[in-house]
């Protein structure tokens, strides 16, 4: 059985979770989180060369990073695919994973859990409430402006969920489970991609999963009550 060593509620460890979930894949999860010290097992290193989350593991084979991660599961279990069939479609679908990973998850979501949930909960280190202001006001306008001008179709690259759904799906969730709404007035198309996706069975079965460490760790989820009900 595949492992994938992360965390749910870790951006890119959920995106890998649903692509699997989405494939039919048989997987479990092998908790690993990296920002608690001494938490990565002895031979995370080499597991894992960035020391980040998540890491596949199939038989004898280790693959890191989630972009990785989903075209190996794309060759390992074809359908259905997250991976457009035409050309253009295919390159704007990678092009908006890395988006989502490059900049909505490092200029956006990272450094609000950062400062929500990592530096006052996991190292004791105040938050820094200008960090924020930075991030909401200067940082996400530009950030979501580009989402919704992406958001007009049924899906981010055509009429089927593709890796590009599932990383920004998945940042969305996150940012919303640590307290930071999505605006529906401001960003209205994307927030009905949003909620398509989340209707998508595999990921509102992958969000019901989570749930039991949503609570625990005192996140909000309320905004998926609608999808999970
Ligand atoms: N490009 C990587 C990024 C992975 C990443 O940033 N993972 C975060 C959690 S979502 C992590 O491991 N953070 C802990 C750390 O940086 O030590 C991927 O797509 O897998």
């Amino acid at each position: 059985m595949l492992k994938i060593h992360g965390v749910p509620i870790s951006v890119h460890t959920r995106k890998v979770i649903v692509a699997a979930r989405l494939k039919g894949l048989s997987f479990e999860v092998v908790p690993v989180v990296p920002v608690i010290p001494d938490n990565p097992p002895p031979n995370w290193r080499a597991l894992s060369p960035t020391g980040k989350i998540p890491v596949l593991c199939d038989g004898d084979y280790t693959l890191a990073d989630s972009a990785a991660i989903c075209a190996y599961l794309e060759r390992v279990q074809p359908a259905p695919s997250l991976y457009p069939a035409d050309a253009r479609r295919h390159g704007h679908a990678l092009w908006l994973e890395q988006y989502a990973g490059g900049t909505v998850f490092r200029d956006v979501v990272h450094p609000l859990f950062n400062e929500v949930f990592v530096q006052p909960k996991v190292k004791g280190i105040a938050t820094d409430p200008a960090r924020i202001d930075d991030v909401l006001s200067r940082v996400l306008p530009e950030v979501f402006g580009y989402l919704e001008a992406v958001s007009g179709g049924r899906f981010l690259a055509g009429d089927a969920p593709s890796v590009a759904d599932l990383a920004v799906m998945s940042n969305l969730t996150t940012m919303q489970y640590i307290g930071f709404a999505l605006e529906r007035a401001r960003f209205p198309k994307l927030a009905a991609l949003y909620e398509r996706v989340l209707r998508v069975p595999a990921v509102s079965a992958a969000l019901q999963a989570e749930q039991p460490v949503v609570q625990q760790m005192g996140l909000r989820s309320e905004f998926l009550n609608a999808v999970l009900a």
